[in-house]
């Protein structure tokens, strides 16, 4: 499989942690955002939406968006499984998952900050914005995710490869994640889990030398 994305890319790094949990091999197709390769015709030939992730399977299909690559990845690769097998524990995950790739993802995404600084705003009032944002989903995933292991159970699963790489992007805006000891836990734990470490934004291959 390839994977276009971005190193520091918070969707790119859900479907990293997605293919090291399940042991996928890929190979990287790095997509430089801050130079908007998103929006070169090379690539907006392959996603018309000129974001990342992108998927191009073993069978050559070119599959998008993050929630239907983990998706596809699920079906593809059934074990270890991302859900857990009853229905409400199902539903459970897929609230976190889409608190974060629904309603804090997209409101600090690159076009939209663009777009907040072009309509004028300056960089303290999109920090503001930022902060709103990640602060009040998390002040909410926190109260939504259990008290010992990893979010939602002793293995990681859907719920765990939405959250670290918000959290990612939240230490990434320094925000204060001093409130949510549940998310911290959650962070220690990943940080010590082959596949999160493997995923990690600081060890794909466009991610700049220091
Ligand atoms: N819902 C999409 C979001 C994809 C997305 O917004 N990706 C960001 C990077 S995390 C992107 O490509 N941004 C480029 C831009 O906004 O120009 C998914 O989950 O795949």
């Amino acid at each position: 499989m390839e994977l276009y994305g971005y190193y520091r890319s918070t969707s790119s790094y859900r479907v990293r942690i997605a293919l090291a949990l399940k042991g996928l091999d890929y190979q990287a197709l790095p997509v430089n955002l801050l130079k908007g390769e998103q929006r070169g015709s090379d690539y907006l030939a392959l996603n018309p939406q000129g974001r990342v992730p992108a998927l191009r399977t073993d069978q050559g299909d070119l599959l998008l968006q993050s929630p239907a690559i983990i998706e596809y990845l699920e079906e593809l690769q059934p074990q270890p499984a991302l859900l857990p097998a009853d229905p409400v524990g199902r539903a459970r995950a897929r609230a976190v998952a889409a608190i974060i790739g629904c309603d804090i993802h997209p409101l600090h995404n690159v076009s939209v900050l663009n777009r907040l600084r072009a309509a004028g705003q300056d960089e303290a009032q999109v920090n503001a914005w930022i902060g709103h944002w990640i602060g009040q989903g998390l002040a909410a995933v926190e109260q939504l995710i259990g008290d010992q292991g990893f979010c939602l159970g002793a293995e990681p699963g859907l719920a765990d490869l939405y959250l670290i790489p918000q959290v990612y992007a939240a230490e990434r805006f320094n925000i204060d994640l001093g409130g949510y000891p549940r998310i911290r836990r959650v962070v220690a734990l990943a940080a010590e889990h082959p596949a999160f470490i493997v995923a990690h934004p600081s060890r794909q291959v466009d991610t700049p030398v220091q």
